[in-house]
């Protein structure tokens, strides 16, 4: 296997840490007996678990207003998937990249499966791109693409999709996230209904293209970049969308499209009871769909979501099994420092809620005890799971402290001499 990050760099940077480590995770571990969980149980779940990084999470994002290019970004999907790679050693939580086409098209799939294999990487769901034109397209999407008025342009999307249905095939995907652009910006600018008969028309089209063990997600937004209306603007039409085209149909969950103070918990449970919930993009927001780092504004949301999750986990809902991903840009920092740390807190939330006594919450809940019930969330989400975090990482021969090893392993300077500086002001926000 192909390794980005010299083993010996994480070997010292973990033997540095190794000591505390372990009096740590003992100390934790001694906590979390007395509230009757073993925490060898939970570190193994947490070792199991994986979220995918987005191959266009690893370029520097931008805003409407300007992109500011880092050092050494890749320049196509190879390079990307090294820096994925680098992600993964040192976390040992995102086995899989998602690719986006046609900015991840190549010439040659089966290069790319070997390059993905030989860095011990899978590949997650297919995203297709049809708000924005691509250089040698022929029908524009200004106005709209599977909801567009022109049937040409409509079955362009179509034909766009299978493409990315027959790409991941060739990768050994099993899924397609489809998001819109299309909707509005003026009132009367486009008619609701018949531009929802339009996409349906067009998704079951999409829908009929998926091999047998394939699921499709649809992905909501609320606004942006139609301004008024959004075709697929939240999770009631989501689910709409779901049972018009049949059992591989699913929603997506992005944390970032919805409107602010949203129970997006609620719509996760939702979605889980009527086995409708296809996967999630994590990301975290302040004001809109900001796409900042996961768990960097309202860590206890994303908690109060993996509850939800953990819940259905362990009473093992029919029909759950979620497909997880970050999707975030980074305008700022180094994306990969980022991921690294945003796959953390992912996992992290993830920790914290198998923490929860269920038990305890169900019979404060059933006899109306708001006030415990929700110290039981409480409980769970105040415990400091980093060791457990941390062990799983280090027994998997991932680091310690993934942001510092990185730091240390001088991988951005020693690709930043290999990868000319881009000059690109595109953005790359899905
Ligand atoms: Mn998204």
């Amino acid at each position: 296997m192909t390794l980005m990050i010299a083993k010996d760099v994480i070997d010292a940077e973990n033997a540095a840490r190794t000591a505390a480590l372990k009096e740590d995770y003992k100390g934790l571990g001694e906590r979390l007996a007395r509230r009757g969980i073993d925490i060898d149980t939970v570190k193994a779940k947490v070792a199991a678990y994986g979220v995918a990084v987005p191959s266009w999470g690893v370029g520097t994002g931008g805003t409407r207003f300007a992109r500011f290019p880092g050092k050494g970004e890749p320049r196509n999907i190879f390079d990307k998937i090294e820096d994925c790679s680098v992600i993964q050693q040192l976390t040992r939580a995102t086995p899989t990249v998602s690719l986006h086409i046609p900015w991840d098209k190549v010439s040659d799939i089966k290069e790319l499966k070997e390059k993905g294999n030989a860095l011990g990487l899978g590949f997650d769901a297919m995203n297709s791109n049809t708000f924005s034109d691509a250089p040698d397209q022929a029908l524009s999407y200004k106005y709209g693409s599977l909801s567009h008025a022109d049937a040409a342009t409509r079955q362009q999307a179509v034909d766009h999709n299978i493409e990315c249905i027959e790409i991941g095939r060739a990768l050994g995907s099993k899924a397609l996230t489809v998001w819109i652009g299309d909707g509005s910006n003026f009132p009367g600018q486009t008619s609701f209904t018949k531009s929802f008969e339009r996409y349906l028309d067009a998704m079951k089209k999409v829908y009929a293209a998926l091999p047998g063990d394939w699921k499709v997600f649809t992905e909501h937004k609320m606004f942006e970049p139609a301004f008024y209306s959004t075709v697929v603007q939240d999770w009631g039409t989501n689910y709409l969308i779901a049972q018009e085209l049949g059992p591989k149909a699913h929603c997506l969950v992005d944390l970032g499209h919805h409107a602010p103070n949203v129970n997006i918990e609620m719509i996760v449970a939702r979605l889980i009871q009527f086995k409708k919930l296809g996967g999630f993009h994590f990301n975290d927001s302040k004001y809109g769909d900001d796409d900042l780092d996961t768990g960097s504004i309202d860590p206890y949301r994303l908690f109060l979501v993996f509850n939800e999750l953990v819940d259905a986990e362990t009473r093992k809902a029919e029909g759950f099994a979620p497909m997880h991903m970050l999707d975030q840009s980074h305008n700022v920092t180094d994306p990969i420092e980022s991921l690294m740390n945003s796959a953390t807190e992912v996992s992290r939330a993830y920790a914290q809620a198998l923490l929860v006594d269920r038990k305890a919450l169900e019979g404060y809940q059933d006899g109306n005890d708001a006030l415990m019930a929700t110290e039981t969330l409480k409980a769970a989400f105040r415990t400091d799971v980093e060791p457990i975090l941390a062990m799983a990482r280090l027994e998997n021969a991932g680091a310690i402290a993934p942001v510092a090893t990185y730091r240390k392993s001088g991988y951005r300077a020693k690709v930043a001499a290999e990868r000319p500086e881009s000059k690109s002001g595109g953005g790359g926000i899905v």
